[in-house]
């Protein structure tokens, strides 16, 4: 029996409205499934009840299968996955019409129990998905089978495939959803109701529906197609590849052999390792938003207006990720030039959103008139939070925070965008170091997810909170970091690049370190990222940060000379690589030469390098490097790190991140290899002391990470 109060009961007259009350995301636990069931057995033997509405509380309709029962089966192979097939049933065959008005959000299991019901109606704000794909599985409750049958096999596909929810409309077009619902949902799809009911028998079942299957001929290239769309997007993951075949197996088997393929197809990736590590991302991110610690800091301030100095890239991208969430923006430059330059890169970026269809005119003139022109330091006095995004230098950026400590209003947030100075130097010169804080965006930060939230010593709890709170506004995922050289993502970037480096001068080529990174699932090859990012801005970057010049005297020998002769990266069309039109990179015969002379120069003696000596050399020191991080208490978490290399440095989902990575190899393992690596190429392979000692005790950063859980400790 299941808690009768997760779902809530009315009656309308002779249409009963049951309601899915179940915070904060109305999940259909196993208690909740239960709780419909009976409400529907009990609806279903009264004679007074002529038709039922389902809908959700709140504003969401259901968000899927509960998260922590599908962990427990993911973690525990003796633990059966959800198993909503009861629930479906009842509702489709139930005798009197079963309305669903779709008051909000419905994913997954949430969208699976709705295609049961006879009718949808849905808010037009609603959004509906089948997102199972980004947790490493597929929709195990009948979604692939009922979905296929309403809209068809190509819009299933590329909603299974893709996992981005669609839009009411966008779903009432594919009929998805019935009718669009102004106004008060759950009346009119009460009335609606009683007008089926009145009607009669039968009403509609999408496991009957089969005339938008299409055949043999039609299917083949779409299959085709979404093949190769997940061989580009969702590179080595194995759910899309199942995904596809389940829909394959709706478009061909009858109902019920459908839903067998599927719930078989769901269980081999409910058990895969990839659904552990997808799980772990998604829990992680989640997790990156609470800290222990500031529980007790009260509400945190809301902002809603921001004052951004600089108009370059950043500020100008930044500007947009805040009018974007609804805010309202000031954005100034110390030139009036850089400012005009600003305005029209929102502007025309803004305009080829609205022209690839992403955006209405209407939404794009919104969200740009959001954005005021200021001069000077005149948008700070009215901001909640002042955003500074003025050239990386320490100089620069202390005169700046002079000025806005002055002029901001007390209490507003103080924030710098940098990626690596001291946030706790800006605070002092500041004159209010509690406000200060550093947030660091992503490039583009109207489109990374990202950001580091820089706590200075002096940061006051109160701010880290509202900080949280403004990138979860931004739709982005908040990561608390302490104020350190290079934060966390940078600093234990350049470990990463310079053993890339290091094996290019051995005898790797850009391209082959590239090529065994990608492999591995990295969305880009570092060379790549080099270029893409500047190496005059590595470069900026190293001479800042003089301890990343290689802890053991080996520095990179080739970058510098890179620079000197302006192969800056792909805004010069060639860095470690050329580029053409397409911006693709193209191997460099100009790039080979100079590293080998540079090798010969230095004796340093070239071979062929194995794919497993780069992968290790690599990823091991990006994982030995984190985990000094996390020793130092840089960062909190293991769990923290990870959600930053997924969201900010493309490390592959389907790994789990870094350190997530790391346990799945085994930190006894990774110990051993490191010490290898030590006596091959020297010292700075020394295993981080938080690895030797969790690799001695046969723990795991996870462990680690439980262990932290309780303690009331920011970063
Ligand atoms: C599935 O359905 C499998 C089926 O095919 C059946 C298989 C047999 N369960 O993200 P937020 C929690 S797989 C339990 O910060 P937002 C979340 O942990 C599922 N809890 O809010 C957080 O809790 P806390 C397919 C869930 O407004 C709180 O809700 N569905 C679930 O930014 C707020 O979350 C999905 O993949 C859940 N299903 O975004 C949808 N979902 O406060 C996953 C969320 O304690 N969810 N929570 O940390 C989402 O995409 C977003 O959470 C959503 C809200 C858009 C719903």
């Amino acid at each position: 029996m299941g808690s009768p109060e997760l779902v809530q009961l009315e009656r309308r007259g002779d249409v009963a409205v049951v309601r899915i009350d179940h915070p904060p995301v109305n999940a259909l636990a196993e208690p909740v499934r239960s709780a419909l069931a009976s409400a529907l057995g009990r609806l279903g033997a009264d004679p007074e009840v002529r038709a039922v509405v389902i809908t959700g509380s709140g504003r969401t309709f259901a968000a899927g299968a509960d998260i922590r029962e599908l962990e427990a089966a993911v973690l525990d192979h003796a633990v059966e996955p959800p198993d909503f097939h009861g629930l479906l049933q009842l509702v489709e065959d139930f005798a009197q019409p079963i309305v669903i008005a779709l008051n909000g959000t419905a994913l997954g299991g949430g969208l699976e129990l709705a295609m049961a019901g006879h009718y949808r109606l849905a808010d037009p704000e609603a959004r509906l998905g089948l997102p199972e794909v980004n947790l490493g599985i597929i929709p195990g409750a009948e979604g692939t089978q009922r979905l296929t049958r309403l809209v068809g096999v190509a819009k299933a596909l590329e909603m299974v495939v893709g996992g981005k929810p669609i839009g009411a409309e966008d779903a009432c077009r594919a009929g998805l959803v019935d009718a669009l619902l102004d106004g008060d949902v759950i009346e009119r799809a009460v009335v609606f109701a009683r007008d089926a009911a009145r009607r009669g028998a039968p009403h509609p079942r999408a496991r009957e529906r089969t005339e938008k299957l299409g055949d043999a001929a039609s299917n083949g290239p779409l299959f085709a197609a979404a093949r190769e769309q997940a061989r580009k997007t969702r590179a080595h993951q194995t759910a899309p590849l199942a995904a596809i075949q389940a829909v394959a197996a709706a478009a061909t088997l009858p109902f019920d052999e459908g839903c067998r393929t599927e719930r078989a197809l769901a269980l081999g990736c409910v058990r895969s390792e990839q659904a552990r590590a997808m799980l772990h991302g998604f829990l992680a991110e989640r997790s990156a938003a609470k800290l222990p610690g500031l529980a007790g800091s009260g509400t945190p301030a809301a902002i809603e207006q921001v004052a951004i100095l600089g108009a370059g890239t950043m500020g100008a991208s930044i500007a947009m990720a805040c009018a974007n969430a609804g805010l309202r923006v000031s954005l100034s430059d110390g030139s009036t030039e850089a400012l005009t330059r600003g305005f029209s890169t929102i502007q025309r970026s803004y305009q080829s959103s609205v022209d690839r269809g992403r955006l209405t005119a209407a939404a794009a003139a919104e969200r740009f008139a959001r954005i005021r022109s200021v001069s000077g330091y005149e948008g700070c006095a009215s901001a909640d939070l002042v955003i500074e995004a003025v050239y990386e230098n320490m100089t620069i950026k202390k005169e700046v925070f002079g000025e806005i400590g002055r002029r901001a209003r007390p209490g507003a947030i103080l924030a710098s965008n940098t990626s690596t100075l001291d946030i706790d130097q800006l605070g002092a010169v500041s004159g209010v170091p509690e406000s200060v804080i550093g947030l660091h965006f992503f490039s583009p930060a109207h489109v990374m997810r990202l950001v580091e939230i820089v706590r200075g010593v002096a940061t006051g709890k109160g701010v880290v909170a509202a900080a949280l709170q403004f990138a979860k506004r931004l739709s982005k995922v908040g990561v608390v970091v302490r104020n350190a050289p290079g934060f966390v993502g940078n600093r234990i970037m350049f470990p990463y690049m310079y053993e890339a480096q290091f094996l290019a001068e051995e005898g790797a080529p850009p391209e082959q370190v590239d090529q065994v990174l990608t492999d591995f699932g990295m969305a880009m090859g570092i060379f790549a990222v080099d270029d893409m990012g500047g190496l005059d801005v590595a470069w900026r970057v190293r001479k800042e940060l003089r301890q990343f010049e290689g802890e053991d005297g080996r520095k990179p020998l080739v970058a510098d000379l890179l620079v000197e002769l302006g192969r800056l990266g792909q805004k010069v069309r060639k860095g470690w690589y050329r580029y053409g039109e397409d911006r693709k990179p193209i191997p460099d015969p100009e790039v080979i030469a100079l590293v080998e002379s540079v090798a010969r120069a230095n004796r340093i003696e070239r071979r062929s390098i194995s794919r497993e000596e780069i992968l290790e050399r690599t990823i091991y020191a990006l994982v030995n490097e984190g985990a000094r991080v996390l020793g130092e208490g840089v960062a909190r978490r293991a769990a923290d790190i990870d959600v930053i290399y997924l969201t900010g440095y493309g490390f592959p989902a389907f790994r789990g991140g870094p350190l997530y990575y790391a346990d799945s190899v085994g930190l006894g393992k990774i110990h051993e290899r490191l010490l290898a690596l030590e006596r091959d190429h020297g010292p700075r392979f020394e295993p981080a002391p938080l690895l030797a000692r969790l690799a001695g005790e046969g723990s795991s950063f996870r462990e680690h990470d439980r262990r932290l859980e309780a303690a009331e400790v920011l970063p």
